[in-house]
């Protein structure tokens, strides 16, 4: 089997190759990546059977022969954080946009089958009081640059289906962790400061909510819907993992052996999503598929002991990181 893994070289697509990689001995795998500053070709290195080509999603020259050698097609690319996305959207509508357009031109061409990563924010947010969660069926709601542009995305793939016939599924997950993640992003920026003795940064009052999954509960369940969704249709995937940012903070600090308090209120993120909540029935009935990385406290031992011991993987990209919220005042 030929798998082409968009995004490969960044956090979720990484791990997706990792264990692929692990558990299909059979497969050959291609990643296309623009290699943006989220994407790092270390990530993958050392890999047989896997081929790193640098390319534009949103290039039809590049992006066709390799759908037309391709068996399976998964898109992780993407631009991928909310706080850049205010700062200037433009890359989230190309890349996310027409990035996705022109994969699904080249998979109605080729018919190839096709799964497309999504996320649970083109829902909007939850109120942090209201039993609800989404569910795969919610209208769409997104409130920033880039869940509008994953939501755009998700409506091309659902079009192509229903007006091309073409073969594909949606997933739309929560927020994920665990190895590989840049270190803009919550968990990372928390652990990284703390190794560097800096304390961490919340956002507001600290009591937005995020669903936590590991990285790896969420590649298994992709394999699931490829192996076992239904084409068209659309899975929410999620392990019970809410927690607000407060709570994640002091569990990091705890685990540093630091003082549960020692964090800093910082500038509220414009629009920030309250809370979001996922609903996995859909998933678990029709493929199965359980989460294996429940404990949250362990998963967070292990994803700190990885940033620990590959401080050479994210040093290079911290000072930048940090300059750039120091503008916002975050
Ligand atoms: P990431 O930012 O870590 O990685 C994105 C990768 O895409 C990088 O390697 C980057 O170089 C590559 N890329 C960007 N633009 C490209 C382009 N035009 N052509 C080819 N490659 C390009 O993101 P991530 O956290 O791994 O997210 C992967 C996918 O999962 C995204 O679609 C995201 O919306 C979705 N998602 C993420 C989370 C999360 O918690 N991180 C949760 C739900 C869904
Ligand atoms: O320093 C910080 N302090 C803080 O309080 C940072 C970087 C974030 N936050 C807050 C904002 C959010 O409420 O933590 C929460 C998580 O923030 P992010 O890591 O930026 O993730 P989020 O905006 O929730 O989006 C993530 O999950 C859904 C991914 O980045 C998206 O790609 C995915 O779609």
């Amino acid at each position: 089997m030929r798998i082409l893994v968009t995004g490969g070289a960044g956090f979720i697509g990484a791990n997706f190759v990792h264990t692929t990689h692990e558990t299909m001995p059979d497969a050959d795998i291609v990643v296309l990546d623009k290699l943006t500053y989220a994407g790092n070709p270390k990530s993958i290195e050392g890999l047989d059977r896997v081929q790193l080509v640098a390319g534009d999603i949103a290039d039809a020259d590049a992006v066709d022969p390799l759908v037309a050698d391709a068996d399976l097609v998964i898109n992780f690319a993407a631009e991928s954080h909310n706080d850049n996305s205010l700062a200037d959207p433009s890359p989230f509508v190309r890349t996310n946009v027409e990035g996705t357009f022109t994969l699904l031109e080249a998979v109605r061409r080729h018919g190839t089958r096709f799964h497309h990563i999504s996320t649970d924010e083109v829902y909007g947010d939850l109120a942090l009081d209201e039993p609800r969660r989404f569910q795969p069926g919610d209208p769409y709601k997104p409130s920033s640059p880039y869940s509008s542009t994953k939501a755009a995305s998700d409506m091309l793939v659902r079009a192509w289906v229903r007006s091309y016939g073409i073969e594909a599924t949606i997933s739309n997950c929560s927020n994920n962790y665990g190895p590989y993640q840049h270190i803009e992003k919550f968990i990372p920026r928390t652990i990284t400061n703390l190794i560097d003795g800096v304390r961490p940064r919340l956002y507001g009052t600290g009591e937005n909510v995020r669903d936590w999954i590991h990285v790896r509960d969420h590649n298994t369940a992709v394999w699931a819907i490829i192996d076992k969704g239904r084409i068209g249709e659309t899975y929410l995937i999620g392990a019970d993992g809410e927690k607000n940012n407060l709570d994640v903070t002091k569990a990091i600090l705890e685990a540093f052996g630091r003082d549960p308090e020692d964090f800093d209120l910082v500038a509220d993120r414009p629009g920030h999503d309250r809370r979001y909540a996922i609903d996995n029935t859909k998933l678990v009935e029709e493929t199965g598929w359980q989460p294996e990385f429940t404990d949250f406290a362990a998963g967070l031992a292990d994803t700190i002991a990885w940033y620990r011991d590959n401080e050479d993987w994210w040093r290079p990209a911290k000072e930048a990181v940090e300059a750039k919220y120091a503008q916002t005042g975050q």
